[in-house]
């Protein structure tokens, strides 16, 4: 099913900078995949599966040509605006994007736009050289911040709005983009990367960019153009999401963190969905998500690892009713730097047609197909059942958190590790048996309540017949 809601704020900012009208509706779709370092012919070929799993786009990791090396994250050291790297070639991009299209998937890709490399000289993948502040045809010195604010221009205190927009992050030459001429590079890439097809973009450290440069930008690009920002909610800090929701939608940090806080310390701090969603940018700006590349790898969310949790938060991510959605599909690492396989510097084709279901333990550089487990694909309908119906009945106890979605649905998990937990909850439902789209058992409603017992680390899902 596909819906008005997502980003709707994005729609309204569509309309103020391109005057377009409400029923030329850019972007409709609900449930998104963030693909992390899938290399293009994999997603094309996962595609047909994604599209009709009910997921409506993908964001994909960079596309840009970057340094050489093994670290997955030598993706976010852009070297020139080629569409070439260890995910594939320009050919190989536009491909993906017209397959993915035909299976009425849209691409959203990852673009890295606040800085260039760290590298003092090097050559790129796509057989660029360069050093730190000389890209041949790009740019040169004298399009980078020198911030000299700090010992050794680097963003030494996020509490600092100067230094985080004009410094270096982890010491990456960081373009001066208040500069038309480097707007008007920036622009160049991002239409041509719509111009293969792409839908539209993650504004990767988008913090670092003041939201005055990033306007001029945003305005510029073609009506129905998707933004979303990485604007990384920071206790105290003086830049925060708020200040970019006229440029499209952001990614709600507070969501995982909660997320990870109520699954694996098992701490459910809150009430009703008003407490809930408090510190939260608004629903219709926001994108919810269990993890990304970064939070699972600095302890900030549920990873991999913790694959029943990561199952269990998906499905009440899915359930609820706040942001749109994000589902994460990833490799297993052991250390932070790992990379996918790789052979003569692409990455390694990925097959997930044989996963089904989590596991309890992954190889190292193993694919985990996370969006091919049967009870996200159920959740993804679920969503689309429950589509409008509010939330209602909320039930909470030291482990149990419960919802329902009014007259159409109802979600209830406990994510004690050890014990089992009584319910007798009201659900909304009418009364009859329900098949648990979790353990596919049969459960009673009597009386509109549900009276069950829930196994520790689960949920119990139920979705009207009708
Ligand atoms: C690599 C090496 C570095 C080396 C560098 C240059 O790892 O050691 O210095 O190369 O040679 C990725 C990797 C980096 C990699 C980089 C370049 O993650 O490891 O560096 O590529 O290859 C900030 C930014 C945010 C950024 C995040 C990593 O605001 O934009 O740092 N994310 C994006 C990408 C990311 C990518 C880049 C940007 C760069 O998603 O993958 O880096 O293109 C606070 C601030 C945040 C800040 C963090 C940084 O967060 O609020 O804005 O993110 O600090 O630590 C609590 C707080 C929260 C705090 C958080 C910190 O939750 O509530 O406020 O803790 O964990």
């Amino acid at each position: 099913m596909r819906s008005v809601r997502f980003l709707a704020g994005l729609i309204i900012t569509s309309l103020a900078l391109v005057g377009c009208t409400a029923e030329e509706e850019p972007f409709d779709s609900e449930v998104g995949l963030q693909l992390f370092m899938w290399p293009w012919d994999s997603v094309a070929n996962e595609c047909e599966f994604i599209g009709s799993s009910g997921v409506d786009w993908v964001l994909v990791s960079p596309a840009q040509e970057h340094i050489e090396g093994g670290a997955w994250w030598t993706n976010y050291q852009p070297v020139s605006y080629q569409i070439q790297s260890r995910l594939g070639n320009r050919e190989q991009f536009q491909n993906m994007v017209s397959t993915c299209a035909e299976f009425g998937v849209d691409v959203i890709v990852d673009v890295v736009i606040n800085h260039m490399s760290a590298s003092y000289s090097g050559v790129g993948v796509g057989g660029t050289s360069y050093n730190k502040y000389e890209y041949p045809g790009l740019y040169t010195q004298e399009d980078f911040h020198d911030c000299q604010l700090t010992f050794d221009n680097s963003i030494q205190s996020y509490a600092d709005q100067a230094q985080v927009q004009t410094c270096e992050l982890l010491g990456l030459s960081d373009l001066n983009t208040s500069l038309p001429s480097v707007q008007e590079k920036i622009l160049g890439l991002l239409n041509d990367l719509l111009s293969l097809g792409a839908k539209g973009f993650r504004i990767d450290a988008a913090k670092h960019i003041s939201p005055d440069d990033l306007k001029p930008i945003v305005a510029a690009l073609p009506e129905g153009t998707v933004v979303l920002l990485e604007v990384i909610r920071g206790p105290g800090e003086p830049i925060q999401p708020e200040q970019y929701l006229e440029l499209g939608s952001v990614w709600e940090f507070d969501y995982v963190k909660n997320m990870k806080a109520f699954f694996v310390d098992q701490v459910i701090g809150y009430v009703d969905s008003e407490a809930r969603f408090i510190s939260h940018a608004p629903s219709e700006k926001a994108i919810s998500f269990v993890s990304n590349h970064d939070t699972e790898r600095n302890g900030q969310a549920i990873n991999f690892g913790q694959s029943r949790y990561f199952e269990l938060a998906t499905a009440m991510m899915l359930a609820e009713d706040y942001g749109t959605p994000m589902l994460y599909s990833s490799y297993a690492f052991v250390d932070y730097d790992g990379a996918p396989r790789e052979t003569d510097g692409l990455v390694d084709a990925i097959d997930c047609s044989s996963v089904s279901a989590p596991k309890e333990f992954y190889e190292e550089r193993e694919w985990i197909c996370q969006h091919r487990w049967a009870t996200t694909l159920k959740m993804i309908d679920f969503r689309n059942r429950v589509h409008g119906a509010p939330v209602a009945e909320i039930y909470q106890s030291e482990t149990v958190y419960g919802f329902a979605r009014e007259g159409k649905g109802y979600f209830i998990t406990n994510v004690s590790l050890d014990a089992a937990a009584d319910v007798d909850v009201v659900t909304t439902l009418s009364d009859g048996t329900y098949e648990d789209l979790f353990s596919g058992e049969a459960f009673e409603i009597k009386d509109g309540k549900l009276t069950a017992s829930i196994d520790p680390s689960s949920a119990i899902v139920l979705l009207a017949k009708n």
